[in-house]
């Protein structure tokens, strides 16, 4: 099955990924890698180190002349900042540190002992036995999504072979909220070419939105978070056009791809909510209101009236645009950090703060896409194959040559 790892701590030397079961035969552009990676990195309100990075990387193995082989996919990125780290993050012990006896003044002026609420940084520091914190957070840390979204590109650039596009914005940042009309045209069953003109919209907006005056809203609202040194949440979607009916499975809980979707997006740190369609509103609805009725459409075959559960029924897709929200907490370093207790000394104090960002919103909405794309994908090659790129589009068409045939002849 289509999988990957990843490796790399924040500001240790570089951050890798394997991806194993890619297909072969699939063309991949590298303008189109870094273009993606470059999403991540632009959104308002990041912090200065994204002025550090630019985030390049590079296949190692596994594509040759910019196709895919079938072998395992390589990836690995330089950390730019780790020419400022590197005492404190060697790999190897060095003249003035090692793990346990000697410790350079620079390095102890980067030793955490103070745990962050919020963090990983107390319950990884006990579970693992560290004492220095630095040995959980740098891992802990979002700079290791870099790594996703380059997978979830590459998987992107498979699903757009069969005209499925993915597109995460960003839908409210604190209190300014993108207008419900604004959401709807989005995520409405439309061609790929009207979609595609949605995310140009996204990609050209650092807010990741499709509203110029919410977009203004939002920067409004993180400078004034800035000033008042505070951090900001919100929320985002992810919509998925051109999907075939059938991804996932109701046969099994862990097939399900509703299950499958929202343990990718809580995998994002900072994520403590995801809903599907209407989500949490189809609590106060009446029943009937919420149903997607079913329409026989003499060329489309069956169709639907309304997409109020977001294009999954049964734990399968539905034929309907993908529609998934996600809740991103604000970023829990705060600049004045909260009360903590020093693990050296068990005084109370206020937490170590590192730098961050006010808010990584539209950074997560970049991720979210990803770690969808790459889920949706997982579902696509178990169903139609993952040796071929060839093979899979015969099993595809074949597939939805069936589903045409049963749903208009009758
Ligand atoms: C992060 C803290 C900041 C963020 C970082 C995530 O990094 P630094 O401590 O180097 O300033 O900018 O995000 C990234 C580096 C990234 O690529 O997204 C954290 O503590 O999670």
């Amino acid at each position: 099955m289509l999988n990957y790892v990843t490796a790399g701590e924040s500001h240790g030397p570089y951050l890798s990924a394997i991806i194993s079961d890619f297909p072969a035969q699939v063309p991949l552009s590298q303008e189109r890698l870094l273009a993606d990676l470059q999403q991540r990195q632009r959104g308002y309100g990041r912090g200065g180190r994204m002025k550090i990075e630019t985030d390049q990387v590079q296949i190692t193995s596994g594509v040759r002349y910019g196709v895919t082989l079938g072998s395992p996919i390589g990836l690995l990125l330089a950390n730019r900042d780790f020419a400022n780290w590197q005492e404190v993050m060697s790999v190897w012990p060095t003249a003035t540190n090692d793990a346990d006896q000697r410790s350079s003044a620079a390095r102890r002026k980067r030793t955490v002992t103070q745990p962050r609420p919020g963090h990983a940084d107390l319950v990884g520091a006990l579970k693992y036995g560290h004492h220095d914190l630095r040995n959980v957070l740098e891992r802990a840390s979002a700079r290791e999504t870099t790594m996703r979204v380059a997978v979830g590109s590459l998987c992107q650039q498979f699903l757009r072979q069969f005209d499925i596009e993915v597109l995460g914005l960003v839908t409210s940042l604190g209190t300014a909220t993108l207008p419900t009309a604004d959401l709807k045209a989005v995520a409405a069953n439309q061609s790929i070419a009207d979609f595609q003109k949605w995310q140009q919209l996204v990609e050209q907006s650092d807010l990741r939105t499709v509203n110029t005056q919410t977009a203004t809203e939002m920067k409004a609202t993180i400078d004034q978070a800035q000033q008042a040194r505070t951090t900001l949440g919100g929320q985002f979607c992810v919509v998925v056009q051109g999907l075939p009916s059938g991804l996932g499975s109701y046969t099994n809980a862990t097939e399900k791809l509703d299950a499958r979707l929202a343990a990718a997006l809580t995998s994002i740190n900072a994520i403590k909510g995801v809903s599907f369609g209407d989500g949490f509103g189809l609590s106060s609805m009446p029943g009937r209101a919420t149903l997607d009725e079913i329409i026989a459409d003499p060329d489309q075959g069956l169709t639907r009236n309304h997409n109020h559960q977001g294009g999954l029924e049964g734990g399968m897709t539905n034929g309907q645009p993908l529609i998934i929200h996600g809740v991103m907490k604000p970023i829990p370093t705060q600049p004045i950090g909260g009360s903590t207790v020093d693990l050296t000394t068990g005084q109370a104090t206020h937490a170590t703060v590192e730098r961050s960002d006010v808010t990584a919103v539209p950074a997560a909405a970049v991720i979210a896409q990803s770690m969808v794309a790459i889920t949706i994908m997982q579902a696509f090659c178990e169903m139609f194959g993952s040796d071929s790129l060839p093979r899979i589009k015969r099993h595809y068409q074949d597939y939805l040559q069936e589903l045409h045939e049963r749903t208009t002849n009758y």
